[in-house]
């Protein structure tokens, strides 16, 4: 009878989970390392509406109990301010290997990334966090809300939040974009962005953004918006300069 000596036979039983370590430490090193940036330029940009100034759509606020709805609630899927700038679209730079570091928020717990529900709206309406730290999530209403999260790469979540619950807070490990519901009122929904790298900015109510602390280089910036969709733009960044981008968007491109 031939057999392998015994150290040879280890280490062919050994040799798929050895390389499976190693392609999952070289995964790790494509991952996202904070440095000093101490010459990073600065991209400012605005997200434009082409066509017609879209009016938001009132939302159909259906539960009667409650004292939380008493104001008309618009819909945030498509905000458009009278200058077309379109409202919560998150931009960020696409692949970018390293950078700034994550903000900390020790001592400073009430500045962390937060989803409010307020007025049985939540806000923002696009939310980002870091991945691995917390989002705050707030229940101001007094009156029963469930946060129900709608991952495709993280665990979903579905959690009660009674009315005297005024705080919990919700991680996430990996890197997409989630969106909420509550249950308890249809018409509640936002996003969850969660973040590799500290460079992701959402647009404001003038759609305007900004992205600080880039180290100098040629990116891609990738735009999404739950609506108008996805676009990408290239741009260079210099040192301790202010570069300027604006993105156009319509409806069905
Ligand atoms: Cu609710």
């Amino acid at each position: 009878m031939t057999a392998f000596p015994k150290p040879v036979l280890l280490i062919a039983l050994l040799l798929p989970a050895l390389l499976l370590a190693a392609g999952s430490a070289a995964q790790s090193k494509k991952g996202y390392s904070a440095i000093d940036v101490p010459d990073g330029g600065t991209i400012v940009g605005v997200v434009r509406f082409d066509g017609p100034t879209p009016v938001p759509r009132r939302l159909d606020v259906t539960t009667r109990e409650d004292v939380c709805h008493r104001d008309p609630i618009h819909s945030e899927k498509l905000v458009v301010s009278s200058d077309r700038g379109v409202r919560w679209a998150v931009v960020s730079i696409k692949k970018i290997t390293e950078g700034k570091p994550f903000p900390t928020y020790d001592g400073r717990e009430d500045e962390r990334p937060t989803l409010d529900q307020t007025g049985c709206v939540f806000t923002p309406h696009v939310a980002v966090v870091p991945k691995r730290q917390p989002l705050r999530i707030l229940n101001n209403d007094g009156v029963l809300h469930n946060v129900h999260t709608w991952p495709r790469k993280n665990r979903s979540r579905n959690v009660a939040m009674p009315g005297g619950v005024k705080e919990m807070t919700l991680k996430f490990r990996r890197h997409e974009r989630i969106r909420v519901t509550c249950d308890v009122h249809p018409w509640m929904e936002a996003w969850i962005v969660v973040a590799e790298h500290p460079y992701y900015a959402v647009s404001d109510a003038d759609g305007e953004f900004t992205l600080t602390g880039v180290p100098p280089g040629t990116y891609t910036l990738r735009l999404w918006h739950e609506t108008l969709g996805e676009a990408e733009q290239q741009i260079t960044v210099k040192p301790k300069t202010e570069s300027r981008v604006e993105f156009t968007l319509r409806q069905g491109a």
